[in-house]
């Protein structure tokens, strides 16, 4: 009896169920770069290069620990593109018995596995990296009315004793919220993020992407991700040594030109197996216990991590596949091309898409309350919004992804996972951020063509989904607000959206 043991992309942890139990004389593990994972959606050039370099990286620690590795590269003759064809190529070629495989974090890759017609028995193992099964989050979800994510963690803080005194949460409160979200402040120093210079593996790569996917969208270089466990655990190391004590203050501040403040940037490495999310939050309480942390920034840490990060996992396995089609507020506009890059006098939205297309990354108030507030107010199609924020991110896949998209920004699935919509005016931006100072549009202003779009578009999309929100009791206020507004200015608020949302379809230049 011996098995061929499949390895994606994202399962680089050499904890993960399918090296359990592993013959080296016998077993044999199979890598393997496709054409469809690359291309099923146009993933940005860095993401392409991050995950292939850190594949081969991977797959060269394997061999290097005795195991039996055969990795297919993108452009080796062979290759059929497909998992499907990898594997049924690795059955011909070796004669398994059995095909093991971790469970994909992707609905659409589980249901591949599933039809496969396998010539033997394919064995889906659990994936134990995440912290919360897929039965224990049904079990917790079981009965109640509204699944909110606190509740969630505390969950999660009990059951795996992170951050507890006893019975009681450190400190007395389960969330210090309160202490942190600060506007940003002149002078900050923020450390730079982790950098490696690519190695020849990571050069190989590079060529390969420049080759074959030069007309996806993102800038290659400069090319500076952690691509292997080793680096990816000095990235930690630099985050809990040099930011994470800022990491509450300034979890919601954005600063022009600084794209990482004061977040990890850890995402990438956790999602594709190179960091487990434990020892992470580990990493934090410890330096929180020795006194080198603040308690407001290692709650907040470790609350998107076992509680944000489990939650939404939670959530996609729950309602998949459904929720990939959920469009409540009925949204239609398709995506306008300053999302990749064209010219608007937004500076907001202008400076989170170039740092988009440099880095591959944002930071969570730039996707939540930039690039995510105007989709759901300018009324964009969760589909063309979803794969824009699937194509965009390194850290980005699916089980993460949508849940974010359809349910945080853009309310699409009605409020299971936001209690209301993330709608907001330019005030916020201009609270959290010095992007105001920079732009052609003034925030000061509500209505005419150099008022902040956002504070127009803000009302017109209450109003247009009245029907739809006025129930909501979190709303009550806002709708109290609206009826009291002359409809002097309801006119011009919806004439000002008309024209810009106009423009804005035709992609005339906003
Ligand atoms: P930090 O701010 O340092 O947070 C620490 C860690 O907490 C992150 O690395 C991540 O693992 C976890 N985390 C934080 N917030 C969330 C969240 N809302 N959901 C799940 N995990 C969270 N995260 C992804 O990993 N992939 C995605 O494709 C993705 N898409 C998003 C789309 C939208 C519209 C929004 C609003 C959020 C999205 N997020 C996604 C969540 C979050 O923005 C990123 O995890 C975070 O910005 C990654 O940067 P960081 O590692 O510096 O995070
Ligand atoms: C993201 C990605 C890309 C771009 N390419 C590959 C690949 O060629 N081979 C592979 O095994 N994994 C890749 N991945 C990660 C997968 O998309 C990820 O494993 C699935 O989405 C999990 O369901
Ligand atoms: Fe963005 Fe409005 Fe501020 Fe300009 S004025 S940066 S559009 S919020």
């Amino acid at each position: 009896m011996h098995s061929l043991r499949l390895i994606l992309g994202d399962q680089l942890s050499h904890s993960i169920s399918s090296l359990a139990d592993t013959d080296k004389s016998t077993d044999v593990i199979l890598m393997c770069e496709v054409w469809d994972e690359a291309t099923y959606v146009k993933h940005h050039k860095k993401k392409i290069a991050f995950i292939f370099s850190a594949m081969r990286h991977f797959a060269q620690e394997l061999r290097a620990k005795g195991y039996q590795v055969h990795y297919t590269q993108l452009d080796d003759v062979d290759n059929t593109g497909s998992f499907s064809g990898e594997v049924t190529r690795a059955i011909e070629r070796f004669a398994p018995t059995e095909l093991i495989v971790t469970e994909p974090g992707e609905y659409r890759v589980l249901n591949d596995i599933k039809s496969w017609n396998c010539s033997v028995p394919v064995q889906i193992r659990a994936d134990q990296r995440f912290l919360c099964s897929h039965q224990g989050f049904t079990d917790w979800a079981k009965g109640r009315k509204q699944l909110r994510m606190e509740y969630f963690y505390r969950e999660m803080r009990k059951q795996y004793g992170i951050l507890m005194n006893g019975r009681e949460p450190e400190g007395g409160e389960w969330n210090y919220d309160n202490q942190n979200r600060k506007p940003p402040k002149n002078g900050l120093t923020i450390p730079p993020t982790f950098s490696s210079t690519p190695d020849p593996i990571t050069q190989e790569v590079m060529a390969l992407v420049e080759k074959h996917f030069s007309d996806h969208f993102g800038d290659l270089e400069p090319f500076h991700f952690a691509v292997t466990r080793q680096q990816a655990l000095q990235a930690l190391d630099k985050f809990i040594q040099q930011r994470l004590c800022n990491f509450g203050d300034y979890q919601d501040a954005m600063i022009q030109g600084e794209a990482w403040m004061y977040h990890s940037h850890l995402s990438f490495y956790i999602n594709c197996g190179l960091l487990l999310p434990l020892e992470c939050v580990k990493a934090a309480e410890q330096a929180y216990r020795c006194g080198n942390a603040p308690l407001n920034a290692v709650e907040g840490f470790v609350r998107q991590i076992i509680g944000w990060r489990e939650y939404v996992r939670g959530i996609y396995w729950l309602k998949m596949p459904d929720y990939q089609s959920v469009n409540v507020l009925e949204a239609k506009r398709k995506l306008p091309a300053l999302y990749w890059g064209a010219k608007t006098r937004m500076n907001c939205l202008s400076q989170c898409v170039k740092e988009t297309k440099q880095n591959a990354y944002a930071h969570h108030i730039q996707r939540l309350m930039v690039l995510g507030t105007f989709a759901l107010i300018a009324g964009l199609h969760p589909d063309e919004v979803n794969e824009w924020y699937m194509i965009v991110f390194a850290d980005a896949y699916q089980w993460v992804e949508l849940p974010n998209v359809s349910g945080m920004i853009l309310f699409a699935d009605g409020g299971l996972l936001a209690s209301k919509p993330y709608a907001a005016s330019g005030s916020y931006i201009n609270k959290m951020s010095d992007y105001c100072k920079g732009c052609k549009y003034k925030v000061s202003k509500k209505i005419g063509p150099d008022a902040c779009p956002f504070n127009y578009l803000y009302w017109d999309f209450l109003i247009r989904n009245q029907a739809k929100l006025r129930g909501n009791h979190r709303l009550a206020m806002i709708y109290q607000t609206l009826e009291r507004m002359d409809k002097e200015k309801i006119l011009a608020i919806q004439n000002d959206s008309q024209l810009f949302l106009r423009a804005l379809g035709n992609n005339e230049g906003v």
